[in-house]
């Protein structure tokens, strides 16, 4: 199978001779797709046999995105250059690409961390973000932000990426799904880095919860519409609940009866477009999957010819 990894990098002399040695030394292609490192990346990087490349734009994002445009082969697959996966397991997420059963595959570095390779913050954080990426999206993951991924040529290349920094792994995400591809957790060990991380966790947090929250009106429009909904409801019940406690009282207040309606009839009307939104997505999702088994199978009839 035609294999390019690709490794962007920022200041990481310290681990990234290893871990390009590690692909190099199974036979893979590699591409360091650098940041504009101060230190000696992309020096070590070329001496372990790397294409070297420095990005145009800022961010790891934007540096993926620009791998993305330049390599061309069969899979791709991405890891971080700080030493924190390992180049041997790289096997265990190409295979089910190869058995046909994902076109994406991700490692979760939830099953198997060494002591120290989450801080504590990360952990919590990474916890509460994919929390809230299944209640948002309802697929269940356990690990949006891992590092360590392959993707088949057709994932990488239909992909629209738009954010710069680390919210790339959760726009590739729901973009995979979106576009009805198939995704798939594989688990993988996850050390501790080398070398200080780029990550600031509470900004970069943020950023990426409200990725998952900006993401949502586009590619879970039902979930979306729902909770939206469902606010407007729960204030309908308050004042609702209000209004009849007072008229109890013998007092009357008309304005406010006429706004309870208003909140709920809006609530239920969200649902109900919630329900639609949900329809058309579903089928749009089944249609893009359905059309894409049927270009396979012209193709594949095509090479048998
Ligand atoms: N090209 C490029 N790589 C970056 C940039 N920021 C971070 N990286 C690399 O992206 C990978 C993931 O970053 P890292 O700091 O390990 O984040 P963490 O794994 O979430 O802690 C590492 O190999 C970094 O060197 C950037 O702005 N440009
Ligand atoms: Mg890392």
């Amino acid at each position: 199978m035609d294999v390019t990894v690709v490794i962007p990098t920022l200041n990481e002399e310290e681990a990234i001779g290893e871990v390009v040695e590690g692909f190099v030394r199974q036979g893979f292609k590699v591409l360091v797709i650098d940041g504009n490192s101060k230190d000696r990346t992309r020096e070590i990087a070329r001496q372990m046999g790397a294409e070297v490349v420095v990005q145009t734009g800022k961010g790891k994002g934007q540096a993926v995105a620009e791998a993305f445009e330049i390599v061309n082969s069969e899979v791709l697959v991405l890891v971080d250059g700080d030493g924190s996966y390992l180049p041997e397991e790289v096997t265990k997420l190409l295979e089910p690409i190869n058995r046909g059963l994902a076109d994406h595959v991700v490692g979760n570095r939830f099953a198997n961390y060494e002591k120290g390779a989450f801080t504590r913050l990360n952990l919590v954080g990474n916890k509460i973000l994919n929390f809230f990426f299944r209640f948002a999206y309802g697929i269940e993951l356990r690990d949006i932000l891992s590092g360590y991924r392959a993707l088949k040529r057709e994932v990488y290349k239909n992909v629209e990426l738009k954010k710069a920094g680390f919210e790339i792994e959760t726009e590739l995400t729901v973009e995979t799904i979106a576009k009805g591809f198939r995704i798939l957790e594989i688990p993988i060990t996850y050390r501790k880095r080398g070398g200080k991380t780029k990550l600031n966790p509470l900004m970069d947090g943020f950023r990426i919860g409200k990725t998952i929250y900006e993401l949502m009106s586009r590619y879970s429009p039902a979930r979306y519409l729902y909770i939206i909904g469902l606010i407007f409801i729960f204030a309908g019940i308050l004042s609702g609940g209000y209004v009849v406690y007072q008229w109890f009282h013998r007092i009357t207040h008309y304005l406010m009866a006429i706004l309870t309606s208003l909140f709920i009839i809006t609530g239920v009307q969200l649902i109900m477009f919630g329900l639609i939104a949900d329809f058309i997505f579903r089928s749009n999702v089944e249609f893009r999957k359905e059309l894409r088994r049927i270009r396979e199978a012209m193709e594949f009839e095509r090479k048998g010819d």
